[in-house]
């Protein structure tokens, strides 16, 4: 038996005011779309003290950096007074801070971190 062939909707013509002749329309493009969330840079500070080894597992166990990308990062901040370690939002920048601090506060070393805007 031959089935029906699919009923074919009827198309809704387009909702549109009646504007009378002359009458117009404008619409407004708004000029910038919502800002994404400021992000921020984890930077650790240089010290006379902190043992190299030390930082660089920090950087490794906090930072998820492998050993060669952590020994760079560390030479750098020993070199420059301070290196990025990472980028994060808000939330988790401050976090990656209080957990430098305290892993170094535990370990006896005076190893300084902070975490800033980054600039753009
Ligand atoms: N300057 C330290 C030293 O010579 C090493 C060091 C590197 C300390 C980086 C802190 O964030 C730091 N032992």
């Amino acid at each position: 038996m031959a089935s029906k062939p699919p009923a074919i909707p009827k198309i809704q013509p387009a909702l549109q005011p009646d504007l009378g002749e002359g009458d117009s329309v404008v619409l407004e493009r708004r000029t910038q779309k919502a800002k994404p969330p400021p992000m921020y840079q984890v930077v650790m500070l240089n010290d006379d003290y902190t043992p190299m080894e030390f930082v660089v597992v920090v950087i490794q166990e906090y930072f998820g950096k492998d050993l060669e990308a952590a020994t760079r990062i560390m030479l750098k901040i020993h070199l420059d007074g301070r290196g990025v370690c990472g980028v994060y939002s808000r939330d988790v920048a401050a976090t990656k801070v209080d957990q430098v601090l305290e892993a170094a506060n535990k370990a006896g070393h005076p190893l300084q971190c902070i975490s800033e805007p980054v600039e753009i």
